[in-house]
């Protein structure tokens, strides 16, 4: 008989998405970087039809619901919904309001990202996140939204991963814009925390007309970076600073409303104190840190894998139990409550997920039990989608999507988390290693 480790009542269980990866004819910033020159990405694909999710969201949300998820991640695309400045439409926002509807009468409580990597096309023209009304911008857009939307919504997220996007799109330029400037990514990373605390104070402001409860966060990276060997004070050093500018710096602002040091000079910036209501966790994996003379560019911090444990064709380290320590140094730190808002494992042939997804879930479990409060989990993802520089090359779906026809397939860890989800409970890690 398998052990089961009974979820937390009112735990959310269910997949995330983010609308670029997976609706199709978006026309964006990201659309262009990659139509624009397809060698910037692996397979030279462009998300122009994506997983066709805007035509088939319908089916797709049944289809989770089907499989006892009781919570669905999307995000809001900022180009449908406001293609020039100013200008709202009034029928993208009807698709929205469509999809929560669907969300919520297929069991699923929305988890809605108003910004998920992608920009309209008016705002990347005029200087992308770096403009100076980019703040003012993005509140007007998470006003409308959360006009339209917000009797439906009660989790939000304003930013999807800001560190990363400053990181990729500004330090080394594999995303749009496509920059390799160590001052403009500390400009952005500041950029990104002022429209941050423009949009919650524009949530909030709408949901208190209404009476709503908004619970509010950014979907934070929590990617730690371990030092490479324990006995160099070099390796600690070259750490040091990585973990501090992408997996501290943003919640610390946060909490104290002002942009701390290295990036900012202390200044104060309004609606941003106590602006998170809980911390989104995007959880894959860590960096074993390198002192490297060679990388002057990342501060002389060169990344790795762990070559001793498992990968994923991504190259990420699998280490279950790091996760656990992970929300549990998330938690203690800040006391905060958590969810799990991204967490999945690219594997072409669906070999390593099953384990993936009972092992990860045990580690929050763990996390649980050692006093955490773990909100819910969100794996990512539904289905086989457009991976931002890697095409379509890496698979971290529950479901295979015929390219040709769009046909769903859902694989064996669909089957498995579909149980997971409707036992509300997990096998151990041990009872399911030992029934392997
Ligand atoms: O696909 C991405 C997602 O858009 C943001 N978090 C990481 C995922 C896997 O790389």
């Amino acid at each position: 008989m398998v052990q089961q480790r009974p979820l937390p009542a009112d735990f959310l269980i269910g997949c995330a998405t983010a609308a670029h990866q997976v609706e199709g004819g978006i026309d964006n910033d990201w659309m262009r970087w990659a139509r624009d020159d397809p060698a910037r990405i692996a397979d030279g694909s462009d998300a122009s039809v994506a997983c066709d999710h805007f035509r088939r969201h319908r089916e797709d949300l049944r289809q989770l619901g089907a499989m006892h998820h009781n919570a669905h991640r999307f995000s809001l695309e900022w180009a449908r919904i406001e293609p020039r400045a100013g200008c709202f439409d009034g029928a993208a926002l009807a698709h929205y309001a469509e999809v929560l509807r669907t969300c919520h009468e297929s069991g699923m409580e929305p988890v809605v990202t108003l910004h998920h990597f992608t920009l309209p096309r008016w705002l990347a023209d005029n200087g992308g996140v770096l403009h100076p009304e980019a703040p003012r911008f993005f509140a007007r857009y998470a006003a409308a939204c959360a006009e339209r939307l917000g009797g439906d919504v009660r989790w939000w997220i304003t930013i999807n991963e800001p560190t990363v996007l400053a990181f990729m799109g500004y330090l080394i330029g594999r995303w749009p814009p496509g920059e390799q400037s160590l001052p403009h990514m500390l400009a952005v990373l500041r950029a990104l925390v002022r429209m941050h605390a423009a949009a919650v104070t524009a949530l909030r402001r709408v949901a208190v007309r209404h009476g709503w409860t908004a619970m509010v966060s950014i979907a934070h990276q929590e990617r730690p970076q371990r030092a490479a060997s324990r006995a160099s004070p070099l390796d600690h050093a070259a750490a040091l600073l990585p973990n501090w500018v992408f997996n501290r710096w943003f919640l610390h602002c946060c909490r104290r409303g002002r942009l701390l040091p290295p990036v900012g000079a202390g200044q104060r910036v309004a609606g941003l104190r106590g602006s998170l209501d809980y911390i989104g966790v995007n959880y894959y994996t860590y960096d074993v840190t390198h002192f490297d003379l060679r990388s002057p560019r990342t501060l002389f911090a060169r990344q790795a894998s762990n070559p001793l444990l498992p990968r994923s064709t991504f190259d990420w380290t699998i280490d279950p139990p790091a996760m656990r320590d992970a929300l549990l140094a998330l938690w203690r730190e800040f006391s905060l409550p958590l969810l799990v808002t991204e967490n999945g494992v690219a594997d072409t042939d669906d070999e390593l997920r099953p384990a993936f997804i009972t092992d990860h879930l045990n580690a929050v479990l763990d996390a649980v039990d050692d006093g955490a409060d773990v909100r819910g989990y969100l794996h990512w993802t539904a289905w086989d989608n457009w991976e931002w520089a890697e095409g379509f090359t890496q698979r971290f779906g529950l479901i295979a999507v015929n390219r040709e026809t769009q046909e769903r397939l859902p694989k064996p860890s669909a089957a498995l988390y579909a149980e997971i989800c409707r036992a509300h409970a997990v096998p151990s890690a041990a009872a399911a290693q030992g029934a392997a």
